[in-house]
């Protein structure tokens, strides 16, 4: 009973996980890793982002091969999203909106330390007009315009 009077009080005030989710096509949990749920219902990266948040977690920042390998299991289950480019990316939590040029995680967290700072040849390679991050199903990193409407991840 307390247990339950306190996610109900968390979901009001912000504070805390929401309950995760049943594994399924678009939701894994893997223990010591993360809990990763997949949006195919495609947004502009702030209102991704936005959408993440309400869910008490984050966009995806991929940290390891490992946790690559895992979101790229559960993405795998939906090879046709779109026609175009986009399917082959997800927006990721990485952004150079505070000092073009230096990528950084949403948290401010340099590249360097994700333990993921696998760029794609020549990227990120848009300037001013790319200030977002994207991944790609073969694992790299690109900038992308912040307007484009993208699948994405949350991560808990
Ligand atoms: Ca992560
Ligand atoms: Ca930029």
């Amino acid at each position: 009973m307390a247990a339950r009077r306190g996610a109900a009080r968390g979901a009001v005030s912000g504070h805390g996980l929401a309950p995760p989710q049943r594994p399924g096509q678009d939701i894994k949990q893997v223990p010591g890793l993360g809990y990763y749920k997949f949006h195919a219902n495609a947004q502009t990266w702030l209102a991704a982002r936005h959408t993440c948040t309400k869910e008490r977690a984050h966009l995806l920042i991929v940290n390891s091969d490992d946790e690559f390998a895992t979101v790229k299991s559960i993405w795998d289950n939906y090879p046709n999203l779109f026609q175009d480019w986009r399917n082959d990316y997800v927006h990721i939590g990485i952004t150079d909106l505070a000092e073009e040029g230096n990528f950084t995680t949403m948290f401010g967290e340099p590249m360097n330390m994700t333990g993921y700072a696998r760029w794609g040849n020549g990227e990120p390679s848009h300037g001013k007009a790319a200030n977002c991050g994207r991944l790609s199903r073969t694992g790299q990193l690109f900038d992308s315009y912040c307007t484009n409407v993208l699948a994405f991840f949350c991560e808990q």
